[in-house]
């Protein structure tokens, strides 16, 4: 698969650089955040270049369903499927999202706010 040598998420799948790899298949990996901001917390990420969930075409839409199957796997390994955890997909500049290729986070262990804004 062409990965774009200026994406740190294409060259964290290439394996050209660390990260904390819980999950791959030929698809999806999923590694830690670098910057956590709960105890479990989790990047679910395409190994297809797409730059943000706006550039994602009908037929690539089912990714985000495999994407949700590998975040759920994730919780039970992770051991909070009962606790409850969070799926967040940032898209774009005013959606929050700094890293141009479409990922989701799992976020779980802790009370997670209310606030989603
Ligand atoms: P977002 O704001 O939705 O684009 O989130 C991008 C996340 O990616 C952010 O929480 C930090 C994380 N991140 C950025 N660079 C790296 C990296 O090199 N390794 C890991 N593990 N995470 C990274």
């Amino acid at each position: 698969m062409k990965e774009r040598t200026d994406c740190i998420f294409c060259r964290i799948a290439a394996g050209e650089i660390g990260s904390d790899l819980l999950y791959q298949d030929n698809g999806i990996i999923a590694f830690r955040d670098i910057n956590p901001l709960a105890p479990t917390h989790i990047l679910i990420v395409p190994r297809k270049h797409i730059s943000s969930l706006a550039e994602l075409s009908e037929d690539e839409a089912t990714l985000t369903g495999t994407m949700v199957n590998v975040a759920n796997c994730l919780a039970r390994s992770e051991g909070i499927v009962e606790r409850g955890y969070r799926l967040v997909i940032n898209c774009g500049r005013e959606g929050g999202q700094g890293v141009a290729h479409l990922h989701m986070h799992f976020l779980g262990g802790r009370q997670l706010g209310n606030q989603l804004g």
